[in-house]
Order: C-alpha cells, then structure tokens, then sequence
C-alpha cells in the first residue's frame, strides 16, 4: 500500500474510532477514503455487535454497503442520521470543502445535512488554507442536462470558467446517479468569505440542482498525513 492509501485509511479508521457508537444511523459518502471507513465501520460491527444503518450517498456507496454485509437504509427512511462520513477533494482551514469529482455531491450534501455529524475524511493531498490552491479542477456543479448551455452561459457571468464534464474519451458528458450533467466551474483561488456569495449565486441560476461547495457543513476533518499521524481539524 502506497503511502497515500495509508494516509487514507488511517484517517478513516481513526474517525470511526472516535465517532462510531452504538444504534447510529451512518451516512457513507463515495470516494477511496470513505472504502477504509466502511472495511472499519464492518469490522466493529462484527467484533462488538454493533447495531448500525447504513443510509449510502450514490450507487457506489450502496455496493460497499451491500459487499461489507452491513446493514443498508435510504435517506427516506432514515432522514436524520447521525453521522455520516465521507471524503472530499479539496478542505480548507475553516472547514469548507469542494466536493464532487466523483460526481456524487448532490446525494452527499443531501446525507450530509440530514447528519448530526458531518466527518470528512482524507489525505494529505486535501488539506489547504483556501479551496482551489490545490484542486484545479474547479467547482462541479450538478446540471439538468437540457439547461446545460445557458446554466454555462450564466456561470461565465459570474466570472467563472465553467467546462462541461466528459467522459473518458472525451465522446460524451459524465452522466452522474441522477441523471444530470456535471459543469466544473473554476474561479480561481477562493477565500472563505467569499463562498457563500457564490455558492448561492450559482444557485439562483435555474438548471443548477446542486454546487459542490459544502460551506460550514463539516464538523471535524481528520486527514491522514505523510509521516504517519492523523491532524483533526
Ligand atoms: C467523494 O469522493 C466526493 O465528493 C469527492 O469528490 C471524492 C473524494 O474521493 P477520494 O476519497 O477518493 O479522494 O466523496
């Protein structure tokens, strides 16, 4: 295991030490990380007879549930958790995230706001002092697909550079769980106070269903480091 997958999976394990008890309703966010924190969350389960529903955020979330043999709810019947755990692409020092490479964030803000507890879990790669110093990528923001082209055109108004998300070979859009397209907006580097101010902007925009701008939604972030320790913000 690279050094990397270390980092991830001792950030995961370590958050689901702290937070796991017992009767929790879980959210389980999509991403590499958030495998360890499921392969963790079993593992208790199974040495402590833990009594654990799992509410997943997108079908690959739904697959781990299913593979771990743990116990698999929908956020209808579960709609207040109380933690949910997931990974992000980018976290910065107050907390705020960008979300969404995986094309998951709408499912997982859903999750996420429905939780006592928001747990970000990571590696070194995702810790930074404002969103977009190291993710370039740009803000995905999940789009119906017939608004795709005036959703863009607004999205220029505001001063970002939006591209609509293709797949592998570049032959046709990235269709998320939903159904819709992904536009990966960039705005350059963004300073925490200025995340709100776009956030809601993108979303007074119709065809926008949801930003990947999780702001003041975390509540702790444990990120796994390349010497070996575990930082908690
Ligand atoms: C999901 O997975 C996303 O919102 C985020 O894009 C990504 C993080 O993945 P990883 O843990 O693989 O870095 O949570």
């Amino acid at each position: 295991m690279d050094k990397t997958e270390q980092a991830k999976k001792r950030a995961a394990f370590q958050a689901v030490d702290e937070v796991l008890s017992d009767r929790q309703v879980v959210g389980i966010g999509s991403g590499s990380t958030v495998v360890y924190a499921v392969e963790r969350i079993a593992e208790r389960v199974r040495s402590e007879d833990l009594k654990i529903t799992c509410v997943p955020t997108s079908f690959q979330a739904r697959e781990l549930i299913i593979n771990a043999g743990l116990q698999l709810s929908d956020i209808s019947q579960h709609s207040n958790l109380d933690v949910a755990f997931d990974g992000a692409d980018e976290v910065d020092s107050k907390l705020n995230a960008i979300k969404g490479g995986g094309g998951c964030h709408l499912q997982e803000k859903i999750v996420a706001h429905n939780a006592k507890l928001f747990i970000i879990v990571a590696d070194f790669r995702k810790k930074s002092k404002f969103l977009c110093e190291q993710w370039k990528r740009g803000i995905p923001v999940e789009v119906l697909p017939l608004a795709y082209v005036p959703v863009m055109k607004h999205l220029k108004k505001l001063n970002g550079k939006p591209t609509l998300r293709k797949g592998v070979r570049k032959a046709g859009p990235v269709v998320t769980d939903n159904g819709n397209f992904v536009v990966d907006v960039d705005f350059g580097i963004l300073e925490p106070d200025k995340l709100q101010t776009i956030d809601i902007a993108m979303h007074m925009i119709p065809g926008v269903i949801e930003t990947g701008l999780f702001v003041g939604m975390a509540d702790r972030a444990y990120f796994g480091m390349e010497d070996g320790s575990v930082v908690v913000i």
